[in-house]
């Protein structure tokens, strides 16, 4: 009588530990990976920033993006009739978007690998419509 009820109880751990070793990869599997590149932390992923130029000024002054990551800028032009554009002082000189009159849509698309403080201006009016680029590493 002992014999069998110790091998009963021996018989229901094996059983629990089976049972506990068979819910895990269950867990494991469930979590989904889709959102890891849209979180904003600018760590890996492509950057999109927007750029607004309206009344000749630009709707922001500051843009910060992270170092040797693929960046791209939608400019926005919406000053009709106005040419502008958007040029960056990259660290191996200008990239820019084609001067235009608005409206119009252009993108800008750079990696810069050099952390540093870099300017961003239209080329058409270089005194009003000017920012910082700052590339952080
Ligand atoms: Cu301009």
């Amino acid at each position: 009588m002992r014999r069998y009820t110790a091998f009963i109880g021996a018989l229901a751990l094996v059983v629990a530990a089976c049972g506990g070793g068979e819910t895990a990869p269950e867990t494991t599997t469930a979590p989904p990976a889709t959102e890891a590149p849209a979180a904003g932390d600018g760590a890996e992923g492509p950057v999109e920033l927007t750029v607004v130029g309206e009344r000749v000024a630009f709707d922001v002054t500051e843009l910060r993006v992270p170092a040797g990551v693929p960046v791209t800028i939608t400019f926005v032009n919406k000053d009709q009739g106005i040419p502008h554009n958007l040029r960056i002082s990259g660290p191996s000189g200008p990239i820019a978007t084609e001067v235009a009159p608005g409206p119009v849509t252009q993108t800008l698309s750079f990696t810069i690998d050099e952390p540093g403080t870099y300017d961003f201006i239209c080329a058409v009016h270089p005194t009003q419509m000017v920012g910082t680029l700052i590339v952080e590493g």
